[in-house]
C-alpha cells in the first residue's frame, strides 16, 4: 500500500469521521453573521478554536478541513493549528478549490474555480501540514431542465484535472460533487442526479488516469428536495442512497465521506445511521463515514454567540454532537 492510500484509509477509522472546517471567509462571515457574532479574521480563528481546542475530539474525529488561512494559524494555546491538530493524531487537510461563479453557457449553473494555480498552492499547503485536499463542485437540481449534462460534465473534468494534480503533490483528494438538497425535486429525481453526476465523474476520473485506490467520494445523501413538501425516512434514504452509489461509485476508492447539504443535525444523524446500518445489511465495498461541516456545528455556534463566557457550554454541545454522529456509524 502506498503512502497516500494509507492515509486515505486512515480517515475512515471505526468510529471516526471528518470535520468539514473550510468554511470560505465569505461563507464563515455569513455564518457567524447568522448567529450574531461578530466577523473578521480574529473571530474567525476563534470560530476554529472553538471547535479545535475541544477536548477530547480526537475520539470521534480522524481529520478536519481547513481553510487556507487557517494552515497559517494559531489556537488559544499557542499552537498552530495543523501540529495541534497532528499531534492529537487528527489528520489536517486544506479545501484548494477556489470557490464557484456562474457558467457562461448556463449562468443559472455553477463551475468550480481554482486549477490555475493549484500546483504551486499544493506544494506550500503540504508544507504547511496538510496531508489531504477537497474539490467542491455545486450541482443544482431544477424540474428537469437542470443540472445541464455540460454542468455535470465541466465540473467532472475539473474535479478530474483537481485530483491528478493533487496526487501527483504526493496528497490525498476529496472530490465533492454536491447535488444540491434545496429544492422542490423528488427523492427519484435526486437519485437519477446523483447516478448521472457520479457516473459522468468517474469516468472522466478513468480519461485522467487518476489513480482510484488514493481517492474519497464526498458526496450528498439522496433525499426529497428541501421545498418539496416531502419528509423523507431515513431508511428511504438509506434504500435511495446506498443504491445510487452501488450503481455509480468503483469498489477500489478508498471510501465514501457524506456531507449534510443543510440537513438539521438529527436529521442528518438519523440518515447516517441508517445508511451505516444497511451498509453493514448488505455488500457495499468502500468504508463510509461523515464529513459534516453545519450539522456538527450548529448547535455550539447557536450557544457560543462569540462570548469567551459561552465556550464550555458550546464545546459540551459539539462533542455531544460529536458523539452521536459518531455512533451512527455503528
Ligand atoms: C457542502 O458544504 C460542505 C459540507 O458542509 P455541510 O455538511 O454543511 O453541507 C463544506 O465542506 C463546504 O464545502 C465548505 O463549508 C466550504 O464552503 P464554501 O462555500 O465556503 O466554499
Amino acid at each position: 500500500m502506498n503512502d497516500l492510500v494509507a492515509t486515505a484509509r486512515s480517515l475512515f477509522a471505526p468510529g471516526k469521521g471528518l470535520l468539514a472546517a473550510d468554511e470560505s471567509v465569505h461563507t464563515a462571515t455569513v455564518r457567524l453573521a447568522s448567529y450574531g457574532i461578530a466577523t473578521g479574521a480574529e473571530m474567525r480563528r476563534q470560530y476554529r478554536d472553538l471547535f479545535f481546542g475541544a477536548d477530547g475530539i480526537e475520539r470521534y474525529l480522524s481529520g478536519i478541513i481547513l481553510f487556507s488561512e487557517t494552515l497559517l494559524e494559531k489556537g488559544n494555546d499557542g499552537k498552530l493549528f495543523p501540529a495541534s491538530l497532528a499531534e492529537r493524531g487528527i489528520i489536517p487537510g486544506v479545501k484548494v478549490d477556489g470557490g464557484t461563479e456562474p457558467m457562461s453557457a448556463s449562468s443559472a449553473e455553477l463551475i468550480t474555480q481554482g486549477l490555475l494555480d493549484l500546483p504551486e498552492r499544493l506544494a506550500l499547503y503540504r508544507k504547511q501540514g496538510a496531508a489531504f485536499t477537497k474539490w467542491r463542485a455545486v450541482i443544482r437540481i431544477d424540474g428537469d431542465q437542470l443540472p445541464t449534462a455540460m454542468a455535470i460534465h465541466e465540473n467532472a473534468k475539473r474535479l478530474a484535472s483537481y485530483a491528478k494534480e493533487v496526487q501527483s503533490a504526493g496528497l490525498v483528494p476529496i472530490l465533492e460533487p454536491e447535488v444540491l438538497y434545496e429544492g422542490k425535486h423528488s427523492r427519484a429525481r435526486a437519485r437519477a442526479v446523483l447516478v448521472e453526476t457520479l457516473g459522468t465523474l468517474f469516468s472522466m476520473l478513468d480519461e485522467h488516469s487518476v489513480d482510484r485506490a488514493s481517492i474519497i467520494l464526498k458526496t450528498s445523501m439522496v433525499l426529497s428536495g428541501k421545498e418539496s413538501g416531502k419528509k423523507d425516512t431515513p431508511e428511504e434514504v438509506a434504500k435511495d442512497t446506498l443504491d445510487a452509489l452501488r450503481e455509480s461509485v468503483p469498489s477500489q476508492i478508498a471510501g465514501i465521506v457524506f456531507l449534510s447539504g443543510g440537513q438539521t443535525p438529527d436529521q442528518a444523524t438519523e440518515n447516517l445511521a441508517a445508511i451505516a446500518k444497511l451498509a453493514k445489511e448488505g455488500t457495499t465495498p468502500w468504508p463510509l463515514t461523515f464529513s459534516y461541516a453545519r450539522a456538527i456545528q450548529e448547535e455550539a455556534l447557536a450557544l457560543w454567540k462569540g462570548e469567551e463566557a459561552n465556550v464550555p457550554a458550546a464545546r459540551a454541545a459539539f462533542l455531544s454532537r460529536l458523539e452521536k454522529v459518531s455512533a451512527a456509524l455503528g
